[in-house]
């Protein structure tokens, strides 16, 4: 039986399975690179997060239309509620479509076709959090904010995703401020790939309230220190992690640790279609290699929902 459980880490542009990218490149006379659904499958081997993302990113060509980004939400949105998420907080890549001549109406609009009926048809509850690319500029993250200001209503806080390494959080100060100002809730990613004194940086520099990934904060003593006290959430993402190589094995993800040192994590899926699971599928995968007990599994659910933007985490805001 699955945990209730809330998604807080899932870009939507990751959960494109290699048949609906098929069939929506069909409907979009989109040619693909891959003879078919088996040789697309054979591309997801993986060295590290950039060679995932070339392939991320160049898959995209096939979302076009409000209703392509709508099929892609409601498929997702199918999946997750078969494993037992009630509630997900979804991640997209404006950007990554901008660049390719797709609006940002025909991308929120069109997400917004199937989260509206989120709840009716799947007793999902949904939000949509807009990630900037940080491997581009901090004018172009600025440039986004503003062309979302139309869609601000159902948006409810801004992410930062892409290429770490390089690209520390402190490049995007100016527009996090500028989105603090608007009352957007704040995320990023921070240590997955890149050292644990980004994860500083975006909490001090960017006022996050979460941090995506945050795995590399066990090389620093003081930054597990501070998270565990200030109860700062960390999105994980174990399956992720493998197949990014982040990790090496599943057997050695420090979850555990993690949960051992007091850190409010939770389990979450990432890129679904890519990396071998929705967020179920990594709950299993964590319990079945890691060994976790079913009162620490009870422990990644319930954090996930005092982790989330939903009104009941008292807990977490009156520290
Ligand atoms: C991502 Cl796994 C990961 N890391 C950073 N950015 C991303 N965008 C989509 N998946
Ligand atoms: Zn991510």
């Amino acid at each position: 039986m699955s945990l209730p459980k809330a998604e807080l880490h899932l870009h939507i542009e990751g959960t494109l399975e290699p048949e609906l990218a098929f069939e929506l490149a069909a409907r979009n006379g989109v040619a693909l690179p891959y003879a078919d659904t088996d040789a697309l499958r054979e591309a997801y081997r993986f060295e590290d997060l950039q060679s995932f993302l070339n392939l991320y990113y160049e898959l995209m060509a096939v979302l076009r239309t409000e209703q392509d980004f709508a099929d892609l939400a409601d498929a997702y949105l199918a999946r997750a509620a078969a494993q037992g998420v009630r509630h997900v907080e979804m991640f997209f890549d404006p950007q990554a479509h901008l660049a390719r001549g797709v609006g940002m109406g025909t991308v929120v609009d069109g997400l917004w076709r199937a989260l509206e009926k989120s709840e009716e048809r799947h007793g999902v509850s949904t939000q949509l959090i807009m990630c900037f690319l940080r491997d581009e500029s901090a004018e172009s993250a600025m440039e986004t904010l503003e062309a979302a200001g139309p869609y601000l209503d159902r948006i409810v806080g801004i992410g930062l995703d892409s290429a770490e390494v390089g690209h520390p959080p402190v490049k995007f100060r100016e527009v996090y401020e500028a989105a603090a100002a608007l009352g957007l809730r704040r995320v990023a990613h921070a240590g997955e790939e890149g050292p644990p004194a980004y994860i500083t940086e975006a909490l001090d520099v960017l006022g996050v309230e979460r941090i995506d990934h945050g795995l590399r904060c066990m090389e620093d003593e003081e930054l597990v220190a501070r998270l565990v006290r200030d109860r700062v959430p960390l999105t994980l993402c174990p399956l992720s992690n493998v197949r990014l190589r982040t990790v090496d094995t599943l057997a050695e993800h420090p979850l555990p640790a993690m949960l051992d040192a007091g850190l409010l994590c939770t389990v979450n899926s990432d890129d679904p279609a890519y990396f071998g699971g929705y967020a179920g599928d990594n709950f299993d995968a964590v319990r079945a290699t890691l060994g976790l007990s079913e009162d620490r599994l009870r422990e990644l659910a319930r954090n996930s929902f005092v982790a989330s933007f939903l009104e009941h985490d008292e807990e977490r805001r009156t520290r």
